[in-house]
């Protein structure tokens, strides 16, 4: 009576071995009681694109090697460019006159020397040209392109034409600390989001002391400007230990705690993600710094001005494009979240975590670009909470890849842990369900590994005991679902009319035997009433009288209540017969985890109808069919609406007959699959001006996109020496129950040795 004929018989030892042969993809049904295992969520994937990433990394986008080294390319492909931002570079002026430079420069940017009434000298240096190139020379299929292509920089030009007399024969251009503040007030009033700065020196080079630019930042700072500084250049060959950035202003301010953590300081790195040998580290302003690209920057400004660069005048402003990146892909971002967000999402460098080298690392805009800590779809106005991960887990059972397949999540958006708004298209397309997992060969690959015994008792009784093993890694977890890491056993005895069995483990038995021989498909006469059969702790009762036959049979798990009545009537060598029965389910509806993609875990009670047959055929053949329907009710949040009730069908139809000594079977089946069913709900789909959730009332099918249908093969023989084997062949189409999947062969080969 056991369902399972891979492990019903006496007193073997089981040895299994599986081939798998795939026509595509991955094997398994998905079918039988694998329905009703849940499906453990997938690891959140990041998002796709299209156009992708790929199609970004140009030779214009890969000359410049810091960009792939933050992977910038991901940020195109999300659409972020920086438009919408401004990046004001307080340096020693932009040349727009350059091509690569036309247009990206703010109308409003000005010298703070003259705007003093002064006159520049005729001292000009390419430094601040530079500095905007990196950030934001164009997009435009020649010479590089920066960083925030799109964003608009804002040239602060803070020099006064002359040298520097306390570095006499540099031709270092002159700043002053008075110029310095008002270029850093200028950019407050311009209403910048960040301010690149790229002028570290020591103090004692300076007309200044520090004091009017702290105050100045200070005010940056309170209009939530992001200020990002190069750290200090020394002299190659210095050793890293000496090489101190908190000995320059105005890096050394970056820990101030007045400063909010709104000044970031930028170790260079070279090409192959190393601290370049010139650059100072990160030292104790460690968790205010993030590293990235200072050594041979190509600047080509047109065909005849291209150079490389070297120094950390050029790290700082790939973090400023960085940022502006960020800031323009998400408007909601205040400067230091974007900041955090790039620390928290950086590539760690050197030592592990945050060092006194690279600080945080170097920016990885792939996964700033990804949703970060808890994301939730919110239903119903906020009332329901659904976390992106359940609700992109994999289809499970008879409702398969409904939540791709119902429209009711199209166009909906959800928010991450920065309040970020993203699209939840470009997560189901990710998750996109393929083939299911490979449920059947575990669950199939169990039992026949697991020893049974039976042992015939007085008075008609028999006693069947399968023995736990070992259960290799693989398989554990689904042991666990099913309940089956204790001994299972049986009991079985006639008296008279009667028949009882009870156990634990095994299945309560069908009111018809099964017929097929199937493995693969392991229906066992499937449909909700063969998952719920097997679970822990069954009764059965049949009473046979005059041809009819009344069974009862029941089980109980900490999941599943399950109560089935049976009449079966016998003519001849046929049987035909009914079947109905209710089941609970704690957390599932028919074994999946429905409401968790609408926010709750929520049971159900169901009802099923079966009509089943099993009778001999001409030629040697047995036979036997089983049909059955199902309807599920589910305690889904009063947010949502079911407005109509979910009902699944399942049916099998199976044969064998001696062959060549063995036993040949066929089976085909279609696993329990729901038929129809609606629900309605509230899906955020939008932000209002508030950067409030915007509502729309969705209505979706609950059924999935396609019908698995699987034909199996299987042939069972016996082996010199005592041994069984048993092959069989599986081939399904829409696995899973989704449309576009494509065919899936399976086989299985199992050897089984006596003791
Ligand atoms: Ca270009
Ligand atoms: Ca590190």
């Amino acid at each position: 009576m056991n369902t399972h004929s891979a492990s019903s018989k006496i007193g073997l030892r089981g040895i299994i071995i599986i081939f798998s042969l795939l026509a595509v993809g991955c094997a398994g049904g998905g079918g039988g009681q694998a329905n009703l295992s849940p499906t453990p969520p997938p690891t959140p994937a990041p998002p796709p694109a299209a156009p992708t990433a790929a199609d970004y990394e140009t030779h214009e986008y890969n000359i410049q090697y810091g960009l792939g080294q933050m992977n910038v390319s991901h940020a195109y492909a999300a659409g972020a460019f920086g438009a919408g931002t401004t990046v004001a570079v307080i340096d020693s002026g932009i040349d727009d006159s350059y091509t690569e430079l036309a247009g990206q420069v703010s109308p409003n940017s000005i010298s703070i020397w003259e705007q003093q009434g002064g006159t520049l000298g005729s001292l000009t240096h390419g430094h601040g040209t530079f500095i905007g190139a990196v950030i934001a020379a164009r997009r435009n299929d020649t010479e590089a392109h920066g960083v925030a292509p799109e964003t608009t920089l804002l040239d602060i030009r803070v020099d006064r034409g002359v040298e520097n007399p306390n570095i006499p024969g540099s031709s270092y251009p002159l700043y002053t600390e008075t110029d310095f503040a008002l270029a850093i007030d200028y950019a407050v009033s311009q209403g910048v989001n960040i301010i690149s700065l790229s002028i570290a020196r020591p103090p004692s080079a300076y007309e200044h002391n520090g004091t009017a630019i702290y105050a100045a930042l200070r005010r940056a700072v309170d209009a939530g400007i992001i200020i990002t500084i190069g750290t200090a250049n020394y002299s190659a060959g210095t050793p890293l230990a000496d090489r101190i950035i908190g000995d320059f202003l105005p890096a050394s301010f970056a820990d101030d705690p007045l400063m909010n953590g709104q000044i970031v300081v930028v170790p260079a790195l070279n090409s192959s993600d190393t601290i370049t040998d010139f650059s100072a580290r990160a030292g104790v302003l460690s968790n205010f710094a993030i590293s990235a690209a200072g050594e041979d920057i190509f600047i080509g400004l047109d065909a005849n001005t291209r150079r490389l660069v070297r120094g950390v005048s050029f790290s700082g402003p790939h973090i400023a494009g960085a940022l502006a990146l960020l800031i323009g892909a998400f408007p909601n971002l205040e400067g230091v979240d974007a900041l955090n967000l790039l620390y928290d999402t950086a590539r760690d460098l050197g030592a592990p975590g945050v060092d006194d080298v690279y600080g945080h690392g170097v920016p990885d805009l792939m996964a700033a670009f990804t949703p970060q800590g808890q994301t939730e779809l919110k239903l119903a106005n906020g009332t329901i909470s659904v976390s992106i991960d359940e609700l992109m887990a994999g289809p499970s059972g008879a409702f398969g890849d409904w939540a791709w397949n119902s429209g009711l999540y199209n166009d909906a958006v959800f928010k991450d842990s920065y309040d970020r708004v993203f699209s939840l298209r470009g997560w189901m397309n990710q998750h996109r369900p393929g083939l299911t997992a490979q449920s059947s060969f575990e669950n199939a690959a169990n039992l026949s590994r697991s020893p049974t015994r039976t042992v015939a008792l007085p008075n008609n009784a028999s006693l069947s005991i399968r023995h736990p093993v070992e259960t290799p890694r693989i398989y554990r977890q689904f042991d666990e679902e099913m309940g089956r890491t204790t001994a299972a056993i049986s009991f079985h005895q006639s008296i008279g009319d009667l028949e009882i069995a009870a156990g634990r483990g095994f299945a309560a038995p069908a009111p018809v035997p099964a017929a097929g021989l199937s493995v693969l498909s392991q229906t066992a006469f499937s449909g909700a009433a063969a998952g719920y059969a097997s679970h822990d702790n069954w009764q059965a009762i049949k009473l046979d009288r005059a041809g009819w036959q009344l069974g009862i049979r029941a089980s109980g798990s900490t999941q599943v209540g399950f109560q089935a009545l049976s009449l079966t009537r016998r003519m001849g060598d046929q049987v035909f017969g009914l079947e109905v029965g209710k089941s609970a389910e704690q957390d599932t509806a028919l074994g999946s985890f429905v409401g968790n993609r609408l926010g709750n875990r929520s049971g159900s009670q169901n009802s099923f109808q079966a009509a089943v047959w099993s009778g001999a055929l001409p030629s040697g053949w047995t036979g036997g069919a089983r049909v059955e329907f199902v309807t599920t009710n589910m305690s889904l949040s009063e947010h949502i609406q079911i407005d109509e009730t979910p009902m699944a069908s399942a049916w099998t139809l199976a044969a064998h007959r001696p062959l060549f000594g063995g036993q040949f079977g066929l089976t085909v089946n279609q696993p329990l699959r729901i038929e129809q069913g609606a629900i309605s709900s509230q899906v955020a789909v939008g932000v209002d001006e508030d950067w409030n959730l915007v509502y729309e009332t969705r209505s979706g099918k609950l059924a999935p996109s396609g019908r698995e249908i699987g034909l199996e093969a299987a042939y069972q023989w016996s082996l010199f020496g005592g041994a069984d084997a048993s092959i069989a062949t599986r081939y399904a189409v829409n696995s899973g129950h989704i449309a576009d999947n494509e065919d899936e062969v399976s086989l299985w080969f199992g050897l089984r040795s006596r003791r």
